[in-house]
């Protein structure tokens, strides 16, 4: 991946950098085990771009790099700026040319160890991309506290919504705690700057509702610790029925005295083997999992009970907001699915404890390509929340067809609320800026598998790369993110890495084209969620139709005629929203019924969009093809024929997804194809 070894050094790049690779001054440090991975990662990092082992000493001079905490080396602290320390945070760091005539070295340093490892895999990524010089000084520090990853990993190997390969944590029912693959996954995260993973599906299981006993919980300290060398902490998802499918007490109340003791209990079971536990990930009375509901309590009683119980040991708990009736009667036309998190946890606002932690998808539906902003992330100033995006691509390719995922979420870090007025943005909401919130971040699903190349698609890695970077610093563009990848993961070569970022870049764009029109989603096989079924979940009970008839389609989700949905945003956003003139071509279908001869502002009418786009998108995934083919004998073969491999199949895909969805609103409204292309 990113962190791949075995590039031909280009010394020449390098330039007067190269003179400090040769020798590592490191410093007494007391601390954790921290400092031991970042001084190796350095080495292991200059060696493979350098070809050249730097050699470790605790003194020197003339030139070299020196690296440690701010108060561990007199050198290290003569190139900190008074207050820096404060400014660094808790894993925040400098990169900084220090000329003190004998000594002219380049300083790797954080407040804390955590920082310092960021730095050493900052300065390596500098160093491989070319972004180095010998005037270095670089201060960074991450806009987001909480930046997870969770995984939908089942105990017996299976991933939900997983598309590389099996889990890289479990098999058999079995924890695979020495694996060491778990440990370059860690190094992967942490390159990024990921500091938290649950490391089990939200949906959890028979096996998995163990993994707070003792059965499991030695496996699981394992685990923790390799990833706390990483500076990632760890998080399970628990089951809310626990104390009864433990076979415990008959009851799981939220407010029974016993299961709140019982849940106590199993707190101080996890943190006696996982002391910097980070806490519990719930989904609880959504998807038919258990939850407070069964006992006429609502959502803040349940995610305090167990607040309360981690309380002791600093933990907190990430409780998911993506609750709604999936039992709909798709005959009922008031009951909306969009509008389900908002209703049910805006009235909660004030009640939650100031450990419990609101996990909210960035979609009011769930990840489809084009959705607008849940309305409930910043709607609630007295509760802490964190973002969820999802990286596998459950709805946007399944890692089979390249789908750049990084411009989506930037639009919604963009997205501005206007919560608090102008400036409102997800981004600033998230940060903890606009409310001041103890606990928040950002969280999304993995996309990782035991597959070789980690990701099923090479270039579904960008993802998982990209969402890091993200996340650190969101002022970082999305090509920047696509050519420091490229660069990283397929060598130096700049034209080959353009290239690469040009695809990932059109990817996202091309993927929405050929497959749901204007932000109507859904449209997909039922279950499966890849490839068209355009009816498959239109009679169904899962809340997500598109009403498309003979006369128009879309969803009505206004104040004035519809489901009400739109007045859940602010009032600039709602009324834009509600206007059928104001409301952006591409959420149209999401927020409107239309007929099919409506005008879009693009000029075009809605049925020729329709056609358009899906022509368009076969024609760009050609395209994207043949660009690909340019780089044959740039990258390595191995890497450029999977790759060939994935887009052959996309272009079936896409092609099927055009046919298919060309031909059914073509019978359904009747109305023929401006351009006379071949419609069935
Ligand atoms: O998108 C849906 C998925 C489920 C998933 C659920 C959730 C883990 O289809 O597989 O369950 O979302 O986010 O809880």
């Amino acid at each position: 991946a990113w962190l791949q070894n075995g590039f031909e050094p280009d010394h020449a790049a390098m330039g007067p950098i190269h003179d400090f690779l040769q020798q590592i001054i490191t410093t007494a440090q007391a601390g954790s085990g921290i400092y031991q991975t970042a001084v190796q990662e350095l080495v292991d990092g200059i060696r493979s771009i350098t070809g050249q082992k730097p050699v470790c000493m605790e003194s020197g001079s003339g030139r070299y790099l020196t690296l440690g905490t701010i108060g561990s080396s007199s050198f290290i602290d003569q190139s900190i700026e008074a207050g820096e320390a404060e400014r660094l945070g808790d894993e925040g760091f400098v990169i900084r040319k220090v000329d003190r005539g004998e000594h002219v070295y380049i300083v790797l340093a954080g407040k804390t160890e955590k920082g310092l490892l960021y730095a050493v895999f900052h300065f390596l990524r500098l160093l491989k991309t070319g972004g180095l010089t010998d005037q270095v000084d670089v201060t960074e520090v991450p806009k987001y506290r909480l930046r997870m990853v969770n995984h939908w990993d089942n105990m017996d190997g299976s991933v939900e919504r997983g598309y590389a390969g099996q889990s890289i944590f479990y098999r058999n029912d079995v924890l695979l705690s020495r694996s060491a693959r778990v440990r370059d996954y860690a190094r992967l995260l942490a390159s990024v700057g990921i500091n938290g993973i649950a490391i089990n599906n939200v949906n959890v299981h028979r096996h998995e509702t163990r993994l707070i006993t003792e059965v499991y919980l030695p496996d699981v300290a394992r685990i923790a610790d390799i990833f706390r060398n990483y500076g990632i902490r760890l998080y399970l998802s628990v089951n809310f029925a626990a104390p009864i499918e433990l076979g415990d007490l008959r009851t799981a109340d939220p407010l029974d005295a016993d299961v709140q003791k019982w849940w106590k209990e199993k707190a101080a079971d996890v943190y006696c083997y996982v002391p910097d536990f980070g806490g519990f990930l719930v989904k609880a009375d959504s998807e038919n999992r258990p939850g407070p509901f069964t006992y006429g309590r609502d959502h803040a009683d349940g995610a305090n009970m167990l607040a309360e119980a981690l309380k002791p040991y600093g933990g907190i708990v990430l409780w998911r907001c993506f609750v709604y009736n999936c039992h709909q009667d798709w005959r009922d036309r008031t009951t909306d699915r969009a509008r389900a998190a908002y209703d049910h946890f805006k009235p909660l606002d004030g009640r939650f404890l100031d450990n419990v932690v609101l996990q909210i998808k960035n979609g009011p539906m769930d990840f489809q390509v084009r959705e607008p902003v849940s309305p409930l992330i910043g709607a609630m100033e007295k509760t802490n929340q964190i973002v969820e995006f999802q990286i596998t691509q459950e709805y946007t390719g399944q890692q089979k067809d390249v789908c750049y995922l990084i411009p989506q979420w930037k639009e919604v870090l963009d997205f501005d609320t206007r919560i608090k007025g102008e400036g409102s943005t997800v981004k600033e909401i998230a940060a903890g800026l606009v409310h001041p919130y103890v606990h928040s971040g950002i969280t999304a699903v993995s996309n990782i598998g035991d597959d070789l190349n980690w990701t099923g698609h090479h270039l579904a890695q960008a993802n998982l790369y990209g969402y890091g970077r993200l996340i650190w610093n969101p002022e970082l563009s999305s090509e920047l993110i696509a050519k420091e990848w490229a660069l990283l993961t397929f060598g130096p070569n700049k034209a080959a890495a353009d290239t690469i970022a040009d695809i990932l870049m059109a990817s996202w764009p091309i993927y929405e084209k050929y497959t749901s029109p204007l932000g109507v989603g859904w449209m997909v096989r039922p279950h499966y969620h890849y490839g068209p079924d355009i009816d498959g979940y239109e009679y169904s009970k899962w809340g997500t139709y598109h009403f498309a008839d003979c006369h128009g389609i879309g969803v009505d989700r206004t104040q004035s005629t519809g489901t009400g949905y739109s007045a859940q945003y602010e009032k600039a956003n709602s009324e834009l929203y509600e206007n059928l003139e104001t409301c952006p071509d591409e959420l149209l279908l999401f927020f409107h019924h239309v007929p099919y001869t409506h005008r879009l502002k693009s000029g075009k009418t809605v049925i020729q969009h329709i056609y358009d786009t899906h022509f368009e998108g076969v024609e760009q995934v050609e395209q994207v093809i043949s660009r690909w083919r340019g780089l044959e004998g740039d990258i390595d073969a191995e890497r450029y024929r999977h790759v060939c491999g994935r887009l052959e199949a996309q272009l079936e895909n896409a092609k099927e997804w055009r046919d298919v969805i060309n031909t059914y609103f073509y019978r359904k409204s009747a109305i023929p194809d401006e351009k006379n292309r071949v419609i069935y």
